[in-house]
């Protein structure tokens, strides 16, 4: 019964993650309806405002769920939010239990979904495959409770730690398959950020180049508004929303504006922006994940002031060398290796020739 249950659950697992990159801020969850060892509905969190994962499993049942078994990788919700309550659809047909993958850490729900549903009769079980509910919704665990972006500092290295030759080349670092992996955590996060040093040399673009994939909010830090006009970002701000971090307004940002841009004055700290200040602003937006993708002044600046949380960073093995080339963390640094910041949970995952080494901070 134990391993049928694991097995239903990360089939609502894996249900759960079709919804990645279209549900944010909310999270994504799966379910599947079981009734005579038979699988007879399934559904899964689509899109924010869309209906939520009992729900569509209720949609698409085929036969009648009077005494079914329910498998949801996320607490059934007993709030009005978008949509109606999902506690109200189980108790209406008649279920007869439910699994939970893990509890909802929103405060209108945190336990009060499974307890509604026991009082109703129900018998609920929590913590089925707990840790892997968990993971797939780390981004929405952080930004519920701390309503600040989930960051993931990404970053593409030599084995000898560094990101472009001498000369500034850097194409390519890691090989499509590693570089592929960048593009699906692009469409998976609602947006990314860059420096204003990796706009001025790469120019780049920061879309999501993979089929029906969906380009992430863009977020430049620039305390001063440096980012030219005729850069690639704003000459496609009109596009993709695209967002200026500065510590003042001026004729620049007012320009920067003119041209579809949206500017973000921010607090000062050490005359640049202040990070944990940007990252209160991106999450009253609604930004719940972002992808911090450089460049090294600003990956430390942002590892100093303890806004990321993960690290995801792929290495190639092979060696470039050059004293003066750059490596993925700059800034000053910390004077002792006793500083040096350690990460937990650390997985290493070959992709081709590459390797992915991933952690929380
Ligand atoms: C569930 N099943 O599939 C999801 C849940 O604004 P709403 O109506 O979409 O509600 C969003 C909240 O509902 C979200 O913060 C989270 O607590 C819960 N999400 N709950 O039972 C689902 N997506
Ligand atoms: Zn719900």
């Amino acid at each position: 019964m134990q391993e049928q249950k694991q097995e239903y659950m990360r089939r609502a697992l894996a249900l759960a993650q079709r919804g990645a990159g279209h549900v944010n801020p909310n999270p994504m969850v799966g379910c599947v309806i079981v009734k005579d060892g038979k699988i007879i509905g399934e559904g899964w969190h689509e899109h924010i405002g869309g209906l939520h994962a009992e729900r569509n499993a209720f949609a698409h049942c085929t036969e009648d769920c009077t005494g079914a078994d329910l498998y949801v990788t996320l607490e059934p919700c007993c709030h009005w939010g978008r949509t109606p309550p999902c506690t109200d659809a189980v108790i209406e047909h008649k279920i007869g239990r439910v699994f939970v993958g893990c509890l909802d850490p929103n405060p209108l729900v945190a336990g009060k979904g499974a307890q509604i549903l026991r009082d109703a009769g129900i018998e609920v079980e929590t913590g089925v495959c707990e840790d892997e509910c968990r993971r797939v919704n780390e981004v929405f665990f952080h930004y519920i409770t701390h309503k600040t972006p989930f960051v993931t500092l990404k970053y593409a290295m030599t084995l000898d730690g560094k990101i472009a030759a001498h000369t500034g080349d850097s194409r390519w670092v890691t090989g499509e398959t590693a570089r592929r992996h960048v593009h699906e955590t692009r469409n998976r996060l609602p947006a990314i950020m860059v420096g204003i040093g990796t706009v001025l040399e790469d120019d780049p673009l920061l879309t999501c180049r993979i089929d029906g994939g969906r380009d992430p909010i863009r977020v430049i830090c620039d305390s001063r508004a440096r980012t030219p006009i005729d850069s690639r970002i704003v000459q496609t701000a009109n596009k993709i929303p695209t967002y200026i971090a500065v510590v003042g307004q001026n004729e620049r940002t007012a320009e920067l504006e003119r041209h579809g841009v949206h500017i973000l004055e921010c607090k000062t700290k050490n005359e640049r922006v202040d990070l944990a200040d940007l990252m209160r602003q991106l999450g009253a937006l609604g930004i719940d994940g972002l992808l911090l993708e450089g460049g090294s002044a600003l990956a430390f600046s942002a590892l100093e002031a303890g806004v990321v949380h993960r690290v995801q960073a792929y290495i190639a093995p092979k060696i470039i060398g050059g004293a003066g080339a750059k490596s993925p963390v700059g800034g000053l640094g910390f004077d002792k290796m006793v500083q040096a910041l350690p990460l937990k949970d650390v997985t290493c995952t070959p992709m081709d020739e590459d390797f992915l080494i991933e952690g929380r901070l």
